[in-house]
């Protein structure tokens, strides 16, 4: 088994290297043996969308998750809406797993106009846009109702807008939801600060993910998504942090024996389309893509959080060992985490730094 799920990574990895070609390999690979329920598939809304040409439009959108994730299914519902609302004149074909590439590759290929559309997590875009390095402050966000707040009200609306102004190539459509982190093992159960001393934990290219392990006395090294299963197992790290949709349905729990339930960080998913594509579409289309891309975020954040438990106890009768802090334990974490917040305050720059902690009630 363990063996068998070893060639699938590999062939994901080598994915990345041979591009689309390597595209069935991966795919094939992405299905998964769990039986997560998923929310229906809301019925599309609105009428066709019509333009004065019969221009015909395909759009590669790939991800980074499998076939299995709440991020698939967020962007097969976009597929569906934008497919039957342009009567078929846009056509959207989804590359999951990173097929085309991780994060960082999809949104450079944008950026160069070979593929269309990406949905990564902010963190690895930060050396990018420097201002996303607030979403991954620890334990910045109690709850989603506080990030829908932040991510749908003029913060996040100001933040897709300067990341469409900015001369990057980038039109930056909506959000979605990756989710709240958790961490995983090899080494055995972590209920302190202390248990992590010199833990090799694998984090996004994110200088704050890396800020936040290393405060906390562990050992982080920066991986694609893509690299991460063979790192873990072959051993190259110990450890990693994802939400438990994403342990699940990228099978860690194969290779991991521990998990801590430490919602650390709540990493956002965001919508992102080549602007050399955008500039070609005509205006309605344009319109179009962005309204799906907000109906797509809506669904992908419902199914993301109804499987949130279920996947927690399926990995529980999988066997991963699972700790559930208390909130004195969880605090602990959270004490020994605040000095990231004063090393990065300055990046992320005011009047963005004091809006969100006004918005997430931190007392900073
Ligand atoms: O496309 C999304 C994934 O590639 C990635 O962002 C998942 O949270 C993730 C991680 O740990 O890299």
């Amino acid at each position: 088994m363990k063996i068998k799920t070893f060639a699938r990574h590999a062939a994901l990895c080598t994915g990345l290297v041979g591009g689309v070609l390597a595209a069935g390999a991966a795919g094939a690979a992405s299905s998964s043996s769990s039986s997560l329920h998923f929310l229906p598939m809301p019925a599309v809304s609105g009428g066709s969308v019509k333009t004065d040409s019969d221009q015909q439009f395909t759009i590669k959108f790939g991800i980074g998750l499998a076939k299995s994730s709440a991020q698939y299914r967020g962007v097969s519902y976009f597929k569906k809406i934008v497919e039957q609302r342009s009567n078929g004149h846009i056509k959207v074909n989804i590359f999951p797993s990173a097929q085309l590439g991780d994060d960082l590759q999809m949104t450079s290929a944008l950026q160069s106009g070979t593929a269309e559309m990406t949905q990564p997590s902010t963190s690895p875009l930060i050396k990018m846009v420097p201002q996303l390095a607030v979403f991954d402050l620890p334990f910045l966000f109690d709850n989603t109702q506080q990030a829908d707040k932040v991510l749908d009200g003029p913060i996040g609306q100001k933040i897709l807008k300067q990341i469409t102004d900015n001369r990057n190539g980038l039109v930056a459509v909506g959000w979605a939801e990756n989710g709240f982190r958790q961490l995983t093992d090899s080494k055995g159960a972590i209920d302190s600060p202390k248990a992590l001393h010199g833990l090799k934990i694998r984090t996004m290219q994110s200088p704050v993910q890396l800020d936040i392990w290393r405060t906390q006395g562990a050992n982080p090294t920066p991986m694609s998504f893509a690299e991460l299963f063979t790192a873990l197992d072959q051993g190259t790290v110990d450890a990693q942090e994802n939400p438990w949709v994403t342990i699940l349905t990228s099978k860690f729990y194969e290779v991991q024996s521990h998990a801590t339930e430490t919602r650390h960080v709540y990493t956002p998913f965001i919508t992102l389309m080549s602007k050399r594509f955008w500039q070609r579409l005509p205006k309605p289309y344009q319109k179009l893509i962005r309204t799906a891309s907000t109906q797509m975020g809506n669904y992908e954040r419902k199914v993301s959080r109804d499987i949130d438990k279920q996947a927690k106890s399926e990995l529980k009768q999988k066997g991963l060992k699972i700790t559930n802090l208390t909130d004195s334990q969880r605090a602990a974490f959270k004490k020994k985490a605040q000095p990231v917040y004063d090393d990065f305050k300055d990046k992320i720059g005011e009047p963005l730094f004091d809006q969100v902690m006004k918005a997430t009630d931190h007392s900073q």
